[in-house]
């Protein structure tokens, strides 16, 4: 697909590790809270949290939005690390960095329909995506609702690039393969969505 990179394996065990223990402290600043849909308010099964100057949120009056505030804490937003910094830097191929970190925490069963990241102004810089933990089946599909779709296999360390036209392209997470890694105490998938918000 246009625009797609896939880097399978970008990050070897040990640097899994690593970026897991430089997020522990941040996590624990700015703990993952659970999401509430647009106007009907029924709960995410994915909890979430955010680095960076803005983060993404949603619940039941505000709908989706990026704000600077943890929306239970009401502090900033920790900082997103170097490492991640550096990790956009070098797969991005984007001259602005990125503004917010989305961290998605998928615990037993939890999953994400199929949507197109739209809350952004910048419409032409990539999102990078970063997998740890559980594998799982992410779902890619076209420009509209509907077409069809083709699947593939997201495992911890992988690192995808949406630009260009897949940029705008539905996706989501069908499932997560529970106990196919042992790398997230208490078991799951993290995933990291770096974006430029504009
Ligand atoms: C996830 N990822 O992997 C969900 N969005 O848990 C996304 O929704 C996503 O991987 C935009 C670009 C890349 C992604
Ligand atoms: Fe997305």
């Amino acid at each position: 697909m246009n625009g797609l990179s896939f880097h399978p394996a970008y990050l070897d065990r040990p640097a899994q590790e690593a970026l897991l223990a430089n997020l522990a402290p941040l996590i624990k600043a700015a703990p993952f809270f659970r999401p509430t849909m647009p106007k009907t308010g029924k709960p995410f099964s994915v909890e979430m949290t955010n680095l960076g100057p803005l983060g993404w949120v949603s619940d039941k009056d505000g709908g989706y939005r990026y704000q600077a505030t943890h929306p239970v804490t009401g502090q900033a937003w920790p900082a997103i690390p170097q490492a991640l910094l550096d990790l956009w830097q070098a797969v991005a191929h984007y001259p602005l960095p990125p503004q917010a970190c989305l961290v998605n925490l998928y615990r037993d069963g939890a999953k994400m329909g199929l949507h197109v990241d739209a809350d952004e102004r910048d419409r032409d810089a990539p999102v990078v995506s970063i997998s740890l933990g559980d594998s799982a089946i992410f779902r890619l599909g076209g420009a509209t609702r509907g077409g069809p779709t083709t699947s593939l296999k997201l495992s911890s360390g992988d690192v995808v690039v949406l630009g260009g036209p897949a940029r705008h392209v539905y996706h989501g997470i069908d499932r997560v393969l529970s106990g196919s890694s042992t790398l997230v105490p208490g078991g799951g998938r993290i995933n990291l969505t770096m974006r430029v918000v504009g």
